[in-house]
């Protein structure tokens, strides 16, 4: 049966319920008679060892029901997935401030507050470390280093016309999602029950089993919908779940954690930062023959997915640029602080700002624009990226000369050179920022998804995938792919919660393959549904092979002809007749593969290419900068939802721009983390975000491999953002073109005020 009657829809279904105050969320869930609330007693030194912990004033308090440490864990006191490095509750030694030590359970979360400032704790100091560089130093490892090359770099870095060296630093980032971690578990007739604020329910469902010694088919992971999520929930929801799972188990009450802002500041997982060496050589025609980067990753105390962020690193390292000759290393360092964990672009956002700042040293020395070198090295079909993948249908080009045309940024930059000539005090300052972004898990393994699909008796449609609502669309996306399978209208399809029942061992929604790992799998299931109705047709009716039926407007068709059954009565007719309306649906990405002896293969269905140009203008007496238009070009595929995809760019650029301009994570060599709070730790509000965002749909093709051929939109405009590192960088320079190149991101007003009026290096 062949249904191409898309029906066109732009905008979240969830939108109304949001901004009625009716979305639920975890602590919005009615509770249980007798829930119990629970809060962890952290450790408040950076490294140590623990010589004695007392619980007996904590114990005393009135309401106080039960203090566990990790000597209470039914199971493996484990949280780690790719690296087993992480304790649920630690044990003789502490590794980072905020590092969970006991569970304190009681009626309220006030009382458990109370009692947990009660707590006593004799910690024997040890030193800390907090830089990657001195982690590598001293030996300090999560994982192996891993090292991707491509070429002959030595050769191609003699034979270079010019060359330029130095280091560059990104710093954390902390998540924001709106809804704090936290999870709430009911224990029922023995099985845990859990209501999770996570991306990856089976993450949930895994890591509890594991703590609490049973398989994973007693326990059982709910999740509506969370407040976001951009990778802090794609791993680091679990030990929250698998701690009040445990409570709950243990004390055959209902249990629920819900983290404070302050609590979720403090202990949980951010970007990671990086430090970072590189070498770029470029030929007399600025062709980039040679690269070469060293990247240090500060991956905190576990190994939580610095692992797989690390390789990502690698793999974006080249960003949107052919580099014939590349070799790139990476380091995965252990530190004190909290375990850093995934960010939407997950490592390839760290990656790119450090060949952007090789290229931005490179056209500062040679005294070109930055675009004429992008312009004589962007990716072309049939290029290879140094982890072995040909390039096909790449859209850099595209993007980067549609952008220059589209807003006419040769007469903006003429407009700059005169504004700045005539402005001592003001500066503007221009950046074009090209992003490629590979769209997989790049472990393949992961790279499958589930779903399942009801037709009720009536014709209503309940459907289920491992895809989590965050915000992102996920589930407006599956609700369209059914109606449009099914040629309904949005309204008869229901999406349900996801659930580790219906739909078993998903993988995260993360690397923005949410809606085509699983738009694709409920394609499958919808689709043997259908096989199954036009066979009834066919018998029924007595058509033959060459006549096509479609289903549209809640109708049968024939040969486009509009037949007297409406979707109602096909659904009965087929009911009578005892037909299977329910069906489970898989698919698994083709044709991707990685080895990583070799560090070579085909890790990614497809890229993502666009282009930004951003333009802001910095008061060089106090430092204090604005953008004043941020132009895009990007390339959608055909975009199943405008208002959505539209809706990630835009908040994925002002995401991206927070994080090189203002968010800042700052320790002290103690291991404390200073920005603790919203107050001191400023991520962008409406008053900083850009003047004016355009944001232009280049017309492709799409590919096969995203669903209905929309390219996933989540992770890579957060890429965008870097430019803006750059563009404040092209404005300090005309004001002071003698000012040092520093590549130490977040560019705050400070660092701006530094280098206005800074002396040469
Ligand atoms: N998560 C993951 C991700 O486990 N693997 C990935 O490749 C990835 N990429 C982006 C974001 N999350
Ligand atoms: Mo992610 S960084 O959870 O796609």
């Amino acid at each position: 049966m062949n249904n191409n009657n898309p029906t066109p829809f732009s905008g979240n279904l969830d939108a109304v319920n949001h901004v009625r105050g009716q979305s639920i969320y975890v602590d919005d869930l009615p509770e249980y008679a007798g829930t119990l609330h629970a809060k962890v007693f952290y450790s408040p030194l950076a490294h140590g060892r623990i010589r004695r912990l007392d619980f007996e004033a904590a114990a005393q308090l009135e309401g106080v029901i039960r203090i566990f440490t990790y000597q209470d864990i039914p199971g493996e006191n484990q949280l780690g997935n790719i690296v087993p490095d992480e304790p649920l509750l630690a044990e003789e030694e502490v590794h980072y401030i905020g590092q969970p030590i006991a569970l304190i359970v009681a009626r309220s979360p006030e009382i458990a507050e109370q009692a947990r400032e009660r707590v006593q704790v004799d910690i024997e100091e040890l030193p800390p470390v907090t830089e990657p560089r001195e982690a590598f130093r001293q030996g300090l490892l999560l994982h192996e280093s891993r090292k991707f090359e491509m070429g002959d770099v030595e050769t191609a870095f003699a034979q270079c016309k010019y060359i330029f060296e130095g280091a560059a630093h990104t710093g954390g980032q902390e998540h924001v999602y709106l809804e704090p971690q936290g999870a709430y578990a009911v224990p029922r007739e023995g099985k845990a029950f859990i209501h999770s604020s996570t991306q990856g329910p089976t993450q949930v469902q895994r890591t509890a089993a594991r703590v609490l010694g049973v398989p994973m088919n007693q326990v059982e992971v709910d999740v509506t919908r969370i407040g976001g999520g951009f990778g802090g929930k794609e791993d680091q929801a679990s030990g929250w779940a698998a701690l009040v799972a445990m409570a709950a188990h243990l004390l055959k009450k209902p249990v629920k954690y819900i983290l404070s802002r302050h609590e979720d500041l403090l202990m949980t997982g951010k970007r990671h930062p990086y430090d970072s060496d590189y070498r770029i050589g470029l030929d007399e025609h600025l062709k980039i023959q040679a690269y070469e980067a060293v990247f240090y990753q500060n991956g905190g105390a576990a190994a939580d997915l610095s692992p797989a962020v690390l390789e990502r690193t690698l793999f974006h390292a080249t960003n949107s640029y052919y580099v014939p000759h590349a070799r790139l290393t990476a380091h995965c360092c252990r530190t004190n602080i909290v375990p850093s964990t995934a960010f939407r672009g997950f490592g390839g956002p760290q990656g790119m700002f450090v060949i952007e700042a090789a290229i931005h040293h490179a056209a500062s020395e040679l005294d070109v624009n930055p675009m004429e070198i992008q312009r004589q090295n962007l990716l072309q079909d049939g290029h290879i990226f140094p982890y072995g993948q040909v390039i096909r249908e790449s859209e850099a080009r595209n993007c980067w000369m549609e952008n220059i045309e589209r807003n006419n940024l040769r007469r903006l930059q003429e407009e700059i050179r005169l504004y700045n000539a005539s402005h001592p005090l003001s500066k503007k300052g221009l950046h074009l920022m090209p992003v490629c972004f590979g769209i997989s898990f790049t472990k393949t393994m992961m790279n499958h998804a589930r779903a399942l699909v009801h037709v009720y008796s009536d014709g209503s449609v309940g459907i289920s995938t491992g895809a989590v609502e965050m915000g992102q669309g996920a589930n407006t996306k599956m609700v369209q792919v059914a109606a449009r399978e099914f040629g309904l209208r949005l309204e008869q399809v229901k999406i349900e919660t996801t659930n580790t029942t219906r739909v078993a061992n998903t993988s995260p929604s993360a690397a923005s393959a949410t809606s085509d790992l699983n738009g694709k799998a409920l394609l499958d299931a919808c689709g043997q549904i259908r096989e199954r109705l036009e066979a009834l047709l066919r018998e029924e009716w007595g058509l033959g092979e060459q006549d096509a039926i479609q289903l549209r407007n809640n109708t049968v068709f024939v040969n486009g002809k509009e037949q007297d059954m409406s979707w109602e009565q096909l659904i009965q007719l087929a009911f009578f007749q005892r037909i299977n309306l329910s069906a489970k649906g898989h698919y698994a990405t083709p044709d991707i593969h990685f080895d990583k002896k070799k560090e070579k293969g085909h890790p990614f269905a497809y890229h993502v290419y666009g282009t930004a140009a951003l333009h802001c203008t910095v008061d060089c007496l106090r430092g204090i900068y604005s953008f004043d238009a941020v132009h895009i070009v990007h390339d959608f595929g055909r975009s199943m939802n405008k208002g959505i995809d539209l809706g990630q760019i835009e908040g994925g650029l002002v995401q991206g721009i927070g994080w090189m301009t203002m968010e800042n994570l700052q320790h002290t060599p103690e291991g404390k983390l200073l920005s603790q709070t919203l107050s001191n730790y400023k991520i962008p509000d409406i008053y900083s975000v850009p003047k004016e965002v355009s944001v232009h749909f280049l017309h492709t093709d799409g590919t096969e491999k995203a669903i209905y051929k929309s390219k996933t939109t989540g992770e890579p405009p957060l890429m965008y953002g870097i430019g803006a590192y750059f563009a404040l960088y092209d404005a300090i320079l005309a004001f002071n073109p003698e000012a040092p190149r520093l590549y130490h991101a977040p560019m705050t007003p400070e660092r701006v005020l530094g280098l206005l009026y800074a002396s040469p290096a």
